[in-house]
């Protein structure tokens, strides 16, 4: 029997910013500054609980924004959540109720994950890997395989560089961020530098559609080899995935366009996508996104864990997702030593000379929150008082 829960005495939600070391260049433009919304509850205890909202700045990758995340966090999510308790799928069927805000739902979300990892004196992977009922239940992984998601660079020798460093480093997969110019001469390149062995794929952020002549740069990409194609057209548009996955012989990978179990279920009817990027900030929070693990493991679908250039705090819970028997490709987990001048935990995580991450067995978050650094790059905190 799990002793009996205590209370929560204090919760709140913040603003920080991240000092990105370079900007960030994709389909969808340029992210050059980074600010993520962070949530922090404490029970009577005095266990903790961290989550993160990791939405984006600015609504070009998906509606989702830090500020709004933040303020619906604040006034809906956090209020919500702190009305059923402390159990963290109670938290998740009470959040079920906000439409979208998949980010702000999944960091409220992800708090209570945290604590109750604390008060279970469990890591948070063996807590994930007791909620999945994937039917072949192997044991989940000590150690992640992780890959390098490298920006749209001014030239290819850039790319090349890059690709060689993370290559040099053992990352185990090279993804490249494509637009309609930079694609064909660029994965060519870069086929051509690493050979026919390593694990390439292509990521557009929505911005292909189905005109003739984008639809000709994405059949080109047929002759590389790539793992996958990753969300070539518009945000929401499944049916165009169906037809152009229907006249590309690369497999279409979804990102944007997934934000619930059943947005897959639709894509997976629609034959859109045979490929599965998995991001818990947007499918709406972990027990979501083990549904999606399992329906993924149980329907053989490759699948591996996204990033959101989240601070160490989100990438915990990301590490720890992925570290599922279902996740059969090496996820987007560039550390923030990569990203970022600091990390908000430490120490944080690093990549082993074999490309892989070590999956914390350490109670609770895994890493040890710099409460020092999360305050001095808080930019406002908003306290939610527990219910008396
Ligand atoms: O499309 O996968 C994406 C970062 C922010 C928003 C969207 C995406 C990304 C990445 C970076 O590709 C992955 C990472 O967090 O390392
Ligand atoms: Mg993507």
């Amino acid at each position: 029997m799990a002793p009996r829960a205590a209370p929560l005495a204090a919760a709140e939600v913040r603003e920080v910013r991240l000092p990105l070391k370079e900007p960030f260049v994709t389909g969808f433009g340029t992210t050059d500054t980074r600010r993520s919304a962070l949530v922090h509850i404490t029970d009577a205890e005095g266990r903790e609980g961290w989550g993160e909202a990791a939405a984006l700045d600015h609504p070009f990758y998906l509606p989702d924004t830090t500020s709004g995340s933040l303020a619906v966090m604040a006034e809906w999510a956090l209020p919500l959540a702190l009305s059923v308790g402390t159990d963290p799928r109670k938290v998740a069927r009470a959040l079920s109720r906000i439409r979208g805000n998949t980010f702000a739902r999944a960091g409220v979300e992800a708090a209570f994950w945290c604590l109750e990892a604390e008060r279970r004196q469990s890591s948070l992977a063996d807590l994930f890997a007791g909620e999945s009922d994937a039917k072949d239940g192997s044991p989940r992984r000590r150690a992640i395989a992780v890959g390098e998601s490298i920006g749209i660079h001014e030239t290819v020798e850039g790319t090349l560089a890059e690709v060689r460093l993370r290559l040099d480093e053992g990352y185990r997969r090279i993804k490249l961020k494509i637009k309609p110019g930079w694609d064909v001469a660029v994965v060519k390149a870069v086929r051509e530098e690493v050979g026919a062995e390593v694990m390439v794929q292509v990521d557009a952020n929505a911005s292909y559609s189905l005109a003739e002549e984008d639809i000709t740069r994405l059949l080109q990409l047929d002759a590389f080899s790539l793992s996958c194609i990753e969300q070539p057209l518009g945000w929401d548009d499944v049916l165009g995935h169906a037809e152009l996955q229907r006249r590309l012989q690369t497999p279409i990978c979804l990102d944007e366009s997934l934000r619930s179990v059943s947005d897959l279920r639709r894509a997976l009817s629609l034959a859109a996508c045979r490929n599965v990027n998995l991001k818990p900030g947007r499918v709406g929070g972990m027990a979501a996104s083990i549904e999606i693990h399992d329906l993924c493991r149980d329907s053989s679908l490759p699948l591996w864990c996204g990033g959101m250039l989240e601070s160490g705090i989100g990438r915990a819970f990301n590490i720890a997702l992925a570290s599922l028997p279902g996740f059969t490709e090496p996820a987007d987990m560039s550390p923030a030593a990569v990203l970022y001048h600091f990390d908000l935990v430490d120490p944080t995580y690093e990549v082993a000379p074999d490309g892989s991450i070590a999956v914390p067995t350490t109670p609770g978050l895994g890493f040890p929150v710099d409460v020092d650094r999360v305050d001095d790059t808080t930019l406002r905190c908003v306290k939610v008082a527990p219910p008396a």
